[in-house]
């Protein structure tokens, strides 16, 4: 017996790809091809679907929505607690 392995390449989604988030979650694999879980919500919004194909983009989102991470003070109130 001999382990076979197979190696499946796969080509990124980038950020703002049409094909995050637009994918029939309902249908999808559990894992990408890659063997990382989906959903995943790449585009930010508040649901979690799967993408288009066989990669899951794996976004880095900012944790704070208030352009903390981004250093933008425009969303940051002016008022002293
Ligand atoms: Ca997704
Ligand atoms: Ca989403």
């Amino acid at each position: 017996m001999k382990a076979n392995v197979l190696i499946h390449l796969t080509i990124a989604l980038l950020q703002g790809s049409p094909a995050i988030d637009q994918g029939d979650t309902a249908t999808c694999p559990n894992t990408d091809q890659r063997g990382f879980d989906r959903p995943i919500n790449g585009d930010g919004s508040p649901f979690a679907y799967c993408d288009i194909g066989a990669y899951e983009y794996l976004a880095d989102l900012p944790i704070f929505s208030d352009g903390f991470e981004d250093s933008d003070t425009s969303a940051w109130s002016s008022q002293t607690p």
